[in-house]
């Protein structure tokens, strides 16, 4: 039998198997000693999740299924929320919603079926499915990951009132295509319907994630007749939380090759097949309106200030990826663990977690900030991951205000010089200016921005840094006006840049 497998990336391949597809009639047909996840018979939906990509099922919904087994419920589960393809549909209804977690370190690889999605819908196609959800009172929790661009902020960090998306939204269209204007009109049913509290938490990679999606709604509420607007956000006030809270794994893009190993290891064929390393790490602000599952019987950390966590997380963490995706894809490196393997590369990256970043962090009780340091490195290290750097670049501009540019501000501020997180910066304006590596393979620069991107990078390499500062969606006047960074980026891109 023949069947193509469209991948994340999009390429399309044909691939040959005989095997059943994953589903709870094949469950009976996956090689012994698999793990299956537990599925009470009488398993209802208690979580709404908007974005249901990789990420959440690697991350969100395994703590899930592990809390729903650790209290012995069944009421958890998922609701997962497509938000513009309706790839995932495709991939999970066949399966009942059934997927492989398959983990891949130097030590070798395991795959585990997880069991807590129950539903996917398209939020495109079934708009009022998805209102009615979140409406439910059985659902206590909506969770997202819509990734940093698909919270429409304009430079300010507010809600962009001027994206023709979020005006559509705002206009009431009967099917909303923002995150924020879906949750919204959920709420708004919800208010009617039955008033029931609920915990809304933000798995972004954000400063102040829940903050954030906080002051989103209530911007969106703001901009709402005022009839509407005012009650449903006097409701909102006391009714909804918005908990912050810090995620962690890495999850790179599924590959054909991925699919065709959890096939064998499976002995069925999974469509909805997502890969990770083994480490998983999950912050989350103690501030439900409502009950919650039992994450924190399975490994998540509940405080009251996940503010110290975030900023160690992306400051270490996902700075160094960024300085790593640019500089390693300029070099010709496809891979982190690639780039990491450079010695002048990693050399950079320690000295940007140690040097530039370290000095701004606070440290929380239970974490030791060299092991972590080192700890990153080695997770990048791991060779059978194949995160593309490439796939790291991707949305620079919506990334680098979170990510390098928080540290830039504060040691500058310090009077200290940021080199090696100027360096990440200059490493993306030269990425974006040339669109290939050091030896002319192209790079593609996707990005919410890159028209924008593309037409400040255009132009003489003297003047490229200039231009680049000027986009203001990225440099804050502070930023853009400051000899100092404008010096060490200058440095950077000199570099870096191949003479065009
Ligand atoms: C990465 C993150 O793609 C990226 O920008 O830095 O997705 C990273 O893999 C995760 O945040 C790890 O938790």
């Amino acid at each position: 039998m023949a069947v193509i497998y469209t991948s994340g990336q999009g390429d399309a391949r044909t691939v040959s198997t005989d095997e059943p597809r994953l589903a709870t009639s094949t469950l009976d047909r996956i090689t012994p000693g698999v793990p299956v996840g537990t599925r009470p018979p009488d398993a209802t939906v208690g979580i709404v999740h908007l974005g249901i990509g990789a990420f959440h099922r690697a991350h969100q919904a395994v703590f899930t299924e592990e809390a729903m087994a650790a209290e012995g419920v069944g009421h958890w589960g998922i609701c997962g929320v497509t938000q513009r393809s309706r790839g995932v549909v495709d991939q999970l209804i066949p399966q009942d919603g059934l997927y492989g977690v398959l983990e891949r370190s130097d030590r070798g690889v395991s795959i585990r079926v997880v069991g807590s999605v129950l539903e996917v819908v398209s939020a495109t196609e079934q708009p009022e499915l998805v209102r009615s959800r979140i409406a439910d009172p059985a659902v206590g929790v909506v969770t997202l990951t819509v990734t940093e661009k698909g919270y429409r902020r304009d430079p300010a960090g507010s809600l962009d009132l001027r994206d023709p998306a979020v005006q559509a939204d705002l206009a009431d269209a009967p099917a909303p295509v923002t995150a924020i204007g879906r949750l919204v009109r959920g709420l708004a049913h919800r208010r009617v319907e039955n008033g029931a509290p609920l915990t809304v938490v933000s798995c972004d990679n954000l400063v102040a994630n829940g903050a954030v999606v906080r002051a989103l709604v209530a911007d969106f509420c703001a901009a709402l007749p005022g009839a509407e607007g005012e009650p449903l956000w006097d409701w909102v006030r006391s009714s909804v939380s918005f908990p912050s809270s810090m995620v962690d794994r890495i999850v790179p893009a599924t590959t054909d090759d991925d699919r065709e190993q959890a096939r064998r290891l499976l002995g069925v064929r999974d469509h909805g097949l997502v890969v990770a390393e083994p480490f998983r790490q999950w912050v989350i602000e103690n501030d439900f309106a409502a009950p919650v599952p039992a994450w924190h019987r399975v490994g998540a950390t509940l405080t009251a200030d996940v503010a110290p966590y975030e900023a160690v997380k992306l400051r270490l963490l996902n700075a160094t990826h960024s300085l790593l995706a640019y500089t390693g894809a300029l070099a010709g490196y496809a891979t982190i663990a690639e780039a990491v393997r450079d010695e002048t590369l990693a050399g950079a990256a320690a000295s940007l977690m140690a040097e530039d970043a370290l000095p701004t962090l606070r440290c929380p009780d239970d974490l030791d900030l060299h092991d972590y340091q080192r700890s990153v490195l080695e997770r990048f290290a791991n060779p059978a991951l194949r995160h593309r750097t490439t796939q790291v670049a991707m949305d620079g501009s919506m990334k680098l205000p979170v990510r390098l540019l928080g540290t830039v501000r504060d040691r500058l501020r310090a009077g200290a010089e940021p080199r090696w997180a100027a360096l990440a910066v200059a490493a993306w304006m030269v990425y974006v200016a040339q669109e290939r590596d050091a030896a002319g393979h192209p790079l593609p620069v996707d990005d919410p921005l890159a028209d924008r991107l593309r037409l400040a990078a255009a132009g003489p390499d003297g003047g490229l840094v200039e231009r680049m500062l000027d986009v203001e969606e990225v440099f804050d006047p502070e930023l853009r006006d400051s000899t100092v960074f404008r010096a060490l980026l200058t440095d950077g891109v000199e570099e870096l840049l191949v003479t065009r």
